[in-house]
């Protein structure tokens, strides 16, 4: 049976391998399975940390670029800005209305970007997990493809829903999350946090093989293989999704054995994501020399997003008492 599937992603910076891996590999595998899927860049959501107005217009190309070259197809999804889409934050306001502050404050996400920004942090960015609810729920999905960060907030989008149906008659479906596979890849310089586009560097997924190779060089390992090492964990996790097999099984080994070179592993890794992104990395660069074909898709696609969200929300404005 066909899904309706949702999802964003925030246009805080350009894509990195654990956005690919956690979130858009599954956003074209759902789309090219012939689901009715809805994915969004989540400008709003940008302003909720610390941005500039030029970085926030030329990142958001730059994700609207990352969404395509990795094989969104505006013929087959609906792929709009959030920001052009009115009704997300007319509905965030109105879950906002129905949500405590207790639930909000619970919200590991708001703890973690809370610590990583101390100097901006804006009722924004508490009242996000509201917003996801409202770009979620307009859609009436039945799946949501996060990674394992966003879990939380797909969750408490299942209470507003609950709380809502319940109140005010049946509105919305509570969508489950779509996680074939937990997947958390943590940052190259410190494993112990996420990898994350405002953090510390990330393996991008235009970044040329040189590029890669760089950063994968400065990633910590272990003096002795049989060290328990995060770092070295990390890697391995990445290699699983790069390398075939045999490859994976040859690195395991050698890490069980205690006979594996790092520096053979890292560069063996650098190979993989290098070659596995070159296609991409052709196609964004095409994308990006016509900024006016990618402002014209996110519009045609705002269209489209605009007809399915009025309608719910003419839905919940009756039905709370609004109109
Ligand atoms: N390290 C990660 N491993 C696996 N999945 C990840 N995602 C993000 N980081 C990882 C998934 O990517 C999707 C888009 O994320 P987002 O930009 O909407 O929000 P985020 O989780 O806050 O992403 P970042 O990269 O950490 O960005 P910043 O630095 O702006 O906060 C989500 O489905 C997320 O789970």
């Amino acid at each position: 049976m066909k899904e309706t599937i949702v999802s964003g992603i925030r246009a805080s910076g350009k894509l990195h391998i654990g956005n690919y891996l956690g979130a858009l590999k599954q956003f074209v595998e759902l789309q090219n399975e012939g689901n009715n899927c809805f994915f969004f860049i989540a400008d709003l959501h940008a302003l909720t940390t610390p941005f500039e107005p030029k970085e926030l217009s030329q990142n958001t190309l730059e994700v609207a670029a990352d969404y395509l070259a990795a094989g969104i197809d505006p013929k087959k999804s609906t792929f709009f800005l959030q920001s052009q889409v009115l009704e997300h934050t007319e509905l965030a306001w109105i879950f906002n209305s129905l949500t405590s502050l207790g639930e909000l404050n619970r919200m590991t996400q708001f703890k973690e970007k809370s610590d990583q920004h101390k100097e901006g942090i804006n009722a924004g960015l508490l009242t996000y997990p509201t917003l996801m609810a409202a770009d979620i729920l307009l859609y009436k999905p039945t799946g949501v493809p996060v990674g394992d960060d966003q879990t939380q907030h797909v969750e408490l989008t299942r209470n507003i829903a609950r709380k809502f149906n319940n109140r005010f008659g049946k509105t919305f479906p509570e969508p489950k999350t779509y996680l074939r596979k937990p997947l958390r890849i943590m940052s190259l310089s410190d494993p112990t946090k996420k990898m994350s586009k405002t953090g510390d560097e990330a393996l991008m997924l235009d970044d040329s093989p040189a590029e890669i190779l760089r950063k994968l060089k400065k990633a910590p390992t272990a003096t002795d293989a049989k060290q328990e090492s995060p770092g070295v964990g990390n890697l391995f996790l990445i290699l699983e999704h790069f390398a075939d097999k045999k490859t994976f099984k040859s690195f395991s080994r050698q890490q069980e054995d205690n006979s594996i070179k790092y520096s053979e592993l890292k560069n063996a890794l650098a190979k993989l994501i290098a070659d596995h992104f070159a296609n991409f990395r052709k196609k964004k660069q095409q994308l990006l020399a016509r900024p006016d074909q990618i402002q014209d898709i996110l519009v045609q696609g705002g269209t489209k997003a605009r007809k399915v969200a009025q309608a719910t929300l003419i839905e919940v404005k009756t039905k709370i008492g609004l109109i």
